[in-house]
């Protein structure tokens, strides 16, 4: 017997069997509902018997698959539409009254014009559907870093998957009372009609509204939307950062422990950065890596002069492909339990999923991602490039005793990172805080299956925020440079490149758990135990300080891919002027002057 949702017909909208009496919340739900017309309205209050009931409901009407729940106890599988498997960034706009605030990078619509076109859109789309109003707190409830959110959606699947990616509860409503302030977002799944998706950013109203999509990054509202796009812009106004970052711990032998914030654009291996394995001889001395997050930080001053950080998440919305035993065990182990598999592939024989990269061997027969059967023979993949799987934090084994800390945790580095297969050594130290933000802001990468659109392309992607700035990109770039202002004691800023190519396009460094070695030099530099040689572009190990013990891997190529060559970089400094162009007079002159300080350097 399934346990009773708190349906009322919106008539009954201010009755008392809404959760709430803060009259901002009821008003967004009765003018969602006035506008998409459901049937019913459901406040979803974060018990698990009422998530229960709705696994139920979602599995009779063939929403989600439940899977074998003796291998993969609550567990289960949701295909997306053919066309509707990436976040769209082609159609994600920040919607604010001045088109120069939204900056060169963003695509923008004016807020009248788009609230319009939305409502138009969404007018009557959930006439026969049930209205779901999801409380929910980015951060731990009363965290001085955490914000509310209230999201309205027509789809069962974004209720379940942001009860795992978010703290979704009563709580919320407590914490707000009566008068209170929250992020809204309404999600309408509508015709899942690519031609009217469209993701909708309202920075000066707090607002975000996602329509004919029902793909994670499109509508699990409080992840991009919120705690990045909507997020920069309150830590612009607030005076902190949200950032596209994961956050680790690394104990030391003698039980110190460091946190690093790093900032990969997406699929480019940050969830198995946060959670590495390090190399054998580094756990026989008792090193240890933890994980606070992997793919959001909000930042934040501290009375100490250093800078704090906290994963506003609850959990890891993963890319599936390449997740193993040996790639990320952690990872694959968080996903053993309360999983919700997107887009990958079910293995018939057991009721199991499988996903490229999971075995060496494929399964003989499986049913691909598009629901159709399928075997190794046929050259096509299994699960999409872009399956996912959305994993509880809790199922972790290396997550931190820190991640419910409310005050977070202090920075030693920050690291950048792309996916560049030439020119950016494999690890190189900014010479100073404004160094280090251009450094971040000269970040390119090579695009991945995470939004839609070419793969492999190279693009420019400064702090890996191309596709999560809520507003000018320069007057981001002069966001950093003010916050360094604030901090006494600053982390220090490195620029990493795991994906360096050899002549046959092989990877010249291991990656991995190996990428330890590197985080070790970062360390000790943050320590200030390790020399550097200064180049053009800034301190960059010796080769003999990378540990290699235990590796089968030959100095020669370590010193290649530490190599600085200053003619590459040349021509990369006269590229990065040709990008810095679009921002004129808004960019900040320190990133003018660092770029100047480039050129000449390699002209030296
Ligand atoms: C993600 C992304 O899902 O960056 O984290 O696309
Ligand atoms: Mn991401």
């Amino acid at each position: 017997m399934p346990f009773p949702l708190h349906k009322i017909s919106i008539r009954r909208i201010l009755s008392t069997m809404a959760l709430t009496e803060n009259k901002k919340v009821l008003d967004f739900v009765k003018k969602s509902a006035e506008l998409a017309q459901p049937d019913e309205i459901v406040w979803i209050d974060g018990s698990e018997q009422q998530l229960a009931s709705l696994r139920e409901e979602a599995v009779k009407t063939g929403e989600m698959i439940k899977l074998n729940q003796e291998k993969l106890p609550g567990c289960y599988y949701h295909r997306t539409a053919e066309n509707d498997v990436a976040r769209v960034e082609a159609r994600t706009f920040i919607c604010c009254k001045n088109k120069d605030d939204a900056g060169p990078i963003n695509y923008w619509m004016d807020p009248v014009e788009a609230y319009h076109m939305c409502g138009e859109i969404a007018r009557g789309k959930m006439k026969g559907r049930t209205m779901y109003v999801i409380p929910y707190s980015m951060g731990v409830v009363g965290s001085p870093f955490s914000k509310i959110g209230i999201e309205v959606t027509d789809s069962i699947y974004v209720v379940l998957n942001m009860a795992i990616m978010t703290r979704v509860g009563t709580e919320c409503y407590d914490y707000l009372g009566k008068d209170g302030d929250f992020i809204k977002g309404f999600h309408c799944k509508c015709d899942v009609d690519p031609e009217k998706r469209y993701i909708m950013h309202f920075p000066e109203d707090d607002t975000i509204i996602s329509v004919n999509s029902a793909y994670g990054g499109n509508v699990l509202l409080g992840k991009k939307c919120f705690a990045l796009r909507i997020a920069s812009c309150l830590g612009r106004r607030e005076g902190w950062m949200a950032e596209h970052m994961l956050i680790l711990g690394v104990t030391f032998p003698d039980g110190t422990k460091k946190y690093v914030a790093a900032a990969f654009p997406s699929a480019c291996g940050k969830t198995n950065l946060a959670m590495l394995i390090p190399p054998k001889h580094y756990l026989e001395k008792g090193y240890k890596i933890e994980t606070v997050g992997d793919d959001i930080a909000w930042i934040r001053p501290g009375a100490d002069g250093r800078l704090w950080a906290v994963n506003p998440e609850n959990g890891f919305f993963g890319v599936a492909p390449g997740t193993n035993e040996k790639s990320n065990p952690n990872a694959l182990a968080a996903t053993r339990e309360g999983t919700i598999f997107t887009n990958v592939a079910i293995d018939p024989s057991d009721n199991t999923v499988w996903w490229e990269g999971l075995t060496k061997k494929a399964p003989d027969r499986l049913i691909d991602w598009l629901g159709n059967p399928w075997t190794p023979d046929m050259g096509t993949k299994a699960a999409h490039p872009n399956s996912r799987f959305t994993a509880p934090a809790t199922g972790c084994p290396c997550l931190s005793d820190k991640f419910n800390s409310k005050e977070g945790v202090p920075l030693d580095a920050i690291i950048f990172g792309g996916r560049r297969a030439t020119t950016t050594p494999l690890v190189y130290q900014s010479r100073d805080w404004n160094h280090g933000v251009f450094v971040g802001s000269i970040m390119s990468s090579e695009t991945t299956a995470a939004a839609t659109g070419a793969v492999g392309v190279l693009r420019h992607d400064p702090m890996a925020m191309k596709p999560f700035c809520g507003y000018h990109m320069a007057d981001y770039f002069g966001h950093w440079i003010e916050m360094g202002k604030k901090i006494a004691n600053p982390p220090k800023i490195f620029n990493v490149n795991w994906f360096r190519q050899g002549e046959n396009g092989e990877f010249l460094w291991p990656g991995f758990g190996d990428n330890m070695r590197v985080l070790e030099w970062i360390l000790k530099r943050c320590d200030g135990t390790v020399d550097a040689q200064e180049t053009a572009i800034g301190y960059v190990p010796y080769a003999k300080d990378i540990d290699l013990e235990g590796l089968d891997y030959d100095r020669e190529t370590l010193e290649k891919i530490l190599y600085v060559d200053k003619a590459r970089w040349s021509a990369e400094a006269d590229e990065i002027a040709g990008y810095y162009e679009q921002f004129g007079d808004r960019l900040p002159k320190e990133l003018r002057e660092s770029l100047a300080t480039l050129k000449k350097n390699c002209e030296a």
